[in-house]
């Protein structure tokens, strides 16, 4: 059996070729054009980055290297006794566009762990930081704080060929991978569990081993976490996180220069850090209205929230135009481990009723609940009830899609980014010579 390292090398020279013949043959084919609207909206839909690992259909929602989130939980490898996909799996499917078998699942966990011991540099670092300081901000410290130890820098820095870059990058990423789960459950132990730890299992997968860390022990919390971090792995490449791993990574930045400002943008409230809102506005909307809510009484509470003019967070998407298959595995999850929760039902009240009222708002694009508009009720219900850290959970998972993409972008040897800007000048002049009588 091939390791998945030599999996990979073998694909990356086809690849090149493949690149390469379509940029001589067809590299002056238009495939979108630009409005001023997308200029200045955030360049929506614009087609303009290639992203191998996953593509996003506004109606279907997220594939992943083909696979709809349905099939995933049916083909990926799964942990013993377990019903859920196991994150090494989409790790393995995600670089090399295979599915794994249990094998290689297998491989990748023993690799994970290996590599995973945290520096004393690292804990040191991490020891420094305000306890109250966010999660995701010290989750990015960490991650940047391996730079240190980067092959990546190294081997650039000692001289390396350019088609070898994508060797290095991967030993990074697999270093940095295999850390991950023991940062965030560090960060987690010492900002809410009286800097107490638990060590890895070593008879654990890469996400049962998160729950193990984090202090919860039911099984159904791991298969929530193996779940969980599949789901949230990648969402192609233009969302924030991804697009600025990409973006910071085509400088050359290492892995963890490039994951530590994914996280960063990941930590916003309009994208990863909907998660904790969504449950901080559940838990203020409990307490305001005395429990679990009449319809009525949500129904009033969403269009105050609109009205004072904030949004409804867990809603709404750029992309997708329906609900988020990410949403609906988690539903699924629900409707079979905790059916009878009490954030559970408000969270399905709130579907109900909130497409609606957004309809009747008239101004978001999607009406339709997002993957944040889910995760924390799960979270919560097995005891993880501190949701200023839920966006860390999401960025362990994102790592696995934005880093399995950095490296087949150091594989293709794809260049620095700089797309153009224009000032507003520009744009006035545009216009006018546009609308200037025809010679
Ligand atoms: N509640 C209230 N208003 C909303 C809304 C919501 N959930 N979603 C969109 N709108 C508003 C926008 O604020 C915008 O208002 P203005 O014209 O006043 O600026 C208008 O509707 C049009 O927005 P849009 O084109 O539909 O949406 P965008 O592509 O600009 O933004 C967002 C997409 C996800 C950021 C947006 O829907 C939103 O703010 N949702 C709530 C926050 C959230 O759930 N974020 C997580 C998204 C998923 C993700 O990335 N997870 O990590």
């Amino acid at each position: 059996m091939p390791s998945l390292k030599e999996k990979l090398a073998a694909q990356i020279g086809p690849m090149r070729e493949k690149v390469q013949g379509i940029l001589k043959q067809h590299g002056e084919m238009k495939v979108g054009d630009v409005s001023i609207a997308q200029a200045y909206g955030g360049m929506r839909s614009v087609k303009c980055m290639v992203w191998e690992t996953s593509a996003l259909d506004p109606m279907e929602g997220i594939r992943f290297r083909g696979f709809t989130i349905p099939e995933l939980r049916e083909k990926l490898p799964k942990a013993p006794g377990g019903e859920e996909p196991l994150p090494e799996g989409i790790f393995y499917l995600l670089l090399t566009g295979e599915l794994p078998t249990e094998a290689d699942v297998q491989e990748i966990t023993k690799e994970w762990q290996k590599r995973s011991a945290l520096p004393k540099y690292l804990i040191d670092i991490l020891n420094t930081l305000p306890v109250d300081m966010h999660p995701m901000t010290q989750f990015s410290h960490g991650i940047l704080a391996l730079q240190k130890d980067s092959i990546f820098a190294q081997r650039y820095t000692a001289g390396m060929h350019k088609l070898d870059y994508w060797d290095p990058m991967y030993e990074d990423v697999m270093n940095l991978l295999a850390k991950l789960p023991l940062i965030a459950a560090y960060i987690y132990r010492r900002s809410y569990k009286e800097n107490k730890h638990i060590p890895a299992d070593p008879n654990l997968d890469w996400g049962g081993n998160l729950a193990h860390m984090i202090g919860v022990e039911p099984a159904a919390f791991k298969e929530l976490m193996r779940l969980y971090l599949v789901i949230h792995s990648d969402h192609e490449g233009g969302n924030v996180s991804a697009h600025t791993c990409h973006l910071v990574g085509s400088a050359l930045s290492d892995a963890f220069y490039s994951l530590s400002a994914a996280m960063n943008g990941l930590a916003g409230p309009l994208h990863g850090l909907a998660n904790q809102e969504v449950l901080r506005w559940i838990m203020d909307l409990m307490k305001d209205l005395g429990g679990v809510p009449t319809k009525e009484q949500l129904e009033k509470y969403i269009w105050d929230t609109l009205n004072a003019g904030k949004v409804v967070p867990g809603y709404g998407h750029a992309v997708l135009r329906k609900t988020d298959p990410r949403y609906t595995a988690q539903r699924e999850f629900a409707l079979k481990h905790l059916p009878d929760d009490p954030i559970f039902k408000v969270v399905s009240m709130v579907y109900e009723v909130t497409p609606d009222i957004l309809m009747k708002h008239g101004k978001a694009k999607n009406p339709w609940p997002n993957v944040d508009a889910h995760s924390g009720c799960l979270l919560w219900h097995y005891g993880v009830t501190e949701y200023d850290f839920y966006t860390v959970f999401f960025g362990v998972s994102r790592a696995m899609g934005v880093l399995a993409q950095l490296i087949w972008s150091r594989a293709l040897g794809l260049p620095i980014e700089r797309p153009k800007s224009v000032t507003t000048e520009w744009i006035e002049a545009q216009i006018k010579a546009a609308a200037a009588p025809k010679q």
